[in-house]
């Protein structure tokens, strides 16, 4: 039996859980259709998703049609939850955009598609809710093929708009206007296929249309867009034959070597670790030894795989499919097992863009706090968990308000632990803005290691990260000498890496390159310590001398406003550091769309009320991060500033 991986993503309350469930039903894989306003839909399975009635984890069902396993995963729509997208995009076949009809095209959508489209993950479109009032089907077209992407296809037309009656008829060979639009489209893709079509229109029919439309979808170059409603399940067969028909199977050699990627990682009832895993290669069994994250091994212990609905016990699970494992406690969330294709370090979307310090109600409960805060981060690498040297305070970078809420309610519900945050800050980077060099030489005051570094440090193209690079040449020397040098070089890079994490002014430092020009030692006193101790003051040295620029988030924003409040919010906006663009009347609605820092818009949407009479809606998504205007802000730094000379030789001195 074939398997199809296949995300559902969306912006927030496009109807991904309930068309999930529609999909379920619609395929027999259960009885009875559960829903997200009463919280008895199987993905919205936590009770905080259905107190919310919001998805906040993704999760995995399943349904098979036509000799087809197909592994929904349903995804959260929230930006707060974003990383829960991200993780899941690395194991996906396709993916249905979810798009409301009412809504047309929202922020999020743009970010997600943005995003399916670079990956070349193949995607169809459902505009959801056609018997909404208000729902519009030519202009969410056209929303869609200006915002998203023209390659796309109308599949149908749509009875009754707005309607509880509203239904979707497939177009067929006999419609002309479809099969007009639909050659138009694949010509412009693929030359052979427009060859033969100009050179005799009649040469085309309609099955190698229709295969054509399967190729080019299966290469991401085609989106094909259906419309339905996952409450009253109008159009939903026509998608279930849109994605059997429509989207690749997953591949791959359930004989080869073992390689899988870990995507979610949950506690069992007993507090057991349970890992997800993409298979792409092999067959993973009970009983297997398997190898993560560099050296780490587990033992597999049981095996689950998805079939009808829900996890039943397997003995193995092999490639393309998704299992769950458990036995593996060292695992986490982006580890890849065996040879994966897929890097543990992979980021489509942006970083959080805020932080808070989380302290106990009651402060005996540090400990555990930090145990409980460890468990979350195992699920969620990216709340990025960090003490504080110096405050000796727990900190979490953090996407917004409402992960915020869920982390607070997850502590108290599952770990028994009250907590409050601290004010929640923006996180800002620091970029290097010119060149720095700086060298300590062994032996030399005021050098007090056994070590010589030289570094330089110049800045690289935006997003490019932190790249380590060598310029001292290792030479012939026996090889005893030259394992004891690659553990130096190697303890130098890490400890440059660590070292930006704070900049000039407390941010990570990034988008640069530091060149390691010189290094030195003397044998056998040396060790790796005198490079890790050495470094940092080297390194400050030499980003002192380049200089740094502190660059904060920006969002893009997109306001629908009553046009006669425009006049008031201008002035507001210009107050807010926001760079908006020309207004768009629409009668008596007026769209305002631009680019806002981060930190600003919390304001603007306490003020909205107020400036709008309580009917303007702001959307807003992370778009780029540009230096700041004014005052660059700073950060306390969590440990010593190694450009102080003497207190850091003190502190080192003192920690020996
Ligand atoms: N009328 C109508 N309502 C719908 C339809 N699909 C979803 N809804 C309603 O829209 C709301 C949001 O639906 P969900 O399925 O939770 O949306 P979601 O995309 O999963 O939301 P998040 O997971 O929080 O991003 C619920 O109140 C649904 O009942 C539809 O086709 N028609
Ligand atoms: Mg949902």
């Amino acid at each position: 039996m074939q398997t199809l991986n296949l995300g559902i993503l969306a912006h927030v309350d496009a109807g991904k859980t309930s068309l999930t469930e529609r999909l379920l039903f619609a395929a027999g894989a259960i009885d009875e259709i559960g829903s997200v306003d009463d919280g008895s839909t199987q993905t919205d399975s936590m009770a905080l998703e259905r107190q919310r009635g919001i998805t906040i984890k993704s999760a995995v069902v399943s349904f098979a049609i036509d000799g087809v396993t197909v592994n929904l995963i349903d995804t959260p729509g929230h930006p707060d939850f974003i990383a829960e997208v991200e993780r899941v995009l690395s194991v996906l076949d396709g993916a249905v955009l979810v798009i409301s009809a009412v809504e047309g095209v929202q922020a999020q959508t743009r970010v997600l598609m943005r995003t399916l489209r670079r990956l070349r993950i193949p995607t169809l479109i459902f505009v959801n809710k056609i018997d909404r009032g208000g729902a519009q089907d030519e202009r969410t077209l056209r929303d869609i093929s200006e915002k998203l992407t023209p390659a796309i296809m109308p599949m149908g037309s749509v009875r009754d708009l707005g309607a509880r009656a509203a239904g979707f008829t497939t177009y067929g060979a006999a419609d002309d206007a479809f099969t007009t639009a639909l050659t138009d489209l694949l010509a412009s893709h693929d030359d052979a296929f427009l060859a033969t079509y100009v050179n005799d229109e009649t040469a085309v029919p309609y099955h190698r249309l229709r295969d054509e439309l399967a190729a080019q979808t299966k290469r991401a170059l085609a989106h094909p867009v259906f419309f339905g409603s996952a409450i009253t399940g109008a159009g939903v067969d026509a998608l279930i034959t849109g994605i059997t028909d429509l989207l690749p199977a997953a591949e791959g050699d359930v004989d080869g070597p073992v390689s899988a990627n870990v995507f979610k990682v949950e506690r069992g009832p007993a507090g057991e670790k349970i890992a997800y895993v993409r298979v792409f290669s092999g067959t993973v069994r009970t009983r297997d030894r398997l190898r993560f994250r560099g050296d780490n091994e587990g033992k597999v212990t049981a095996v689950h795989v998805f079939d009808r609905g829900s996890a039943v016990t397997r003995a193995s699970v092999t490639a393309g499919e998704i299992g769950k494992l458990w036995g593996l406690a060292d695992v986490q969330v982006g580890d890849a097992i065996g040879a994966s294709r897929t890097a543990a370090e992979y980021h489509h979307f942006a970083p959080p863009t805020l932080e808070t310090a989380v302290v106990p109600r009651h402060p005996e409960e540090k400990g555990a706090l930090h145990v409980a805060l460890a468990q979350l981060a195992e699920q969620d690498p990216l709340i990025n968990l960090r003490q504080d040297d110096l405050r000796q305070e727990l900190f979490l970078s953090l996407y917004g308000e409402v992960q915020k809420e869920v982390i607070q309610e997850t502590l108290a519900t599952d770990f028994g632990i009250d907590v409050d945050f601290r004010e929640t800050t923006t996180i800002c980077f620091e970029r290097p803005i010119g060149t720095g060099v700086a060298v300590e030489i062994l032996g030399k005051e005021p050098n007090p290691f056994l070590a010589t570094v030289g570094l330089r440090i110049e800045p690289a193209a935006a997003g490019s990260g932190v790249g380590v690079k060598l310029e001292v040449k290792v030479g012939s020397i026996p090889l005893f000498i030259y394992k004891a040098v690659e553990e130096f070089q190697k303890a130098i890079e890490n400890t440059v890496r660590e070292t930006l994490r704070q900049g000039l002014r407390g941010w990570q430092v990034t988008d640069c390159t530091v060149t390691i020009t010189q290094s030195g030692y003397t044998s056998p006193e040396s060790t790796a310590r005198d490079f890790r101790l050495l470094t940092p003051m080297v390194l400050m040295s030499a980003l002192q001398q380049a200089g740094t620029v502190v660059c904060e988030p920006v969002h893009r924003f997109h306001l629908d406003v009553p046009a006669d409040t425009i006049g008031t919010i201008l002035p507001v906006l210009a107050r807010l550091s926001a760079v908006p663009r020309v207004p768009e009347i629409r009668g008596p609605a007026c769209v305002l769309e631009g680019e806002i820092p981060a930190a600003r818009v919390h304001e603007l949407q306490r003020q909205l009320h107020a400036l709008t009479r309580g009917e303007g809606v702001l959307e807003f998504a992370f778009d780029h991060y540009e230096p700041v205007r004014g005052a660059p802000p700073s950060r306390p730094r969590s440990d010593l500033n190694p450009i102080n000379r003497k207190e850091y030789l003190l502190h080192v001195m003192r920690r020996v």
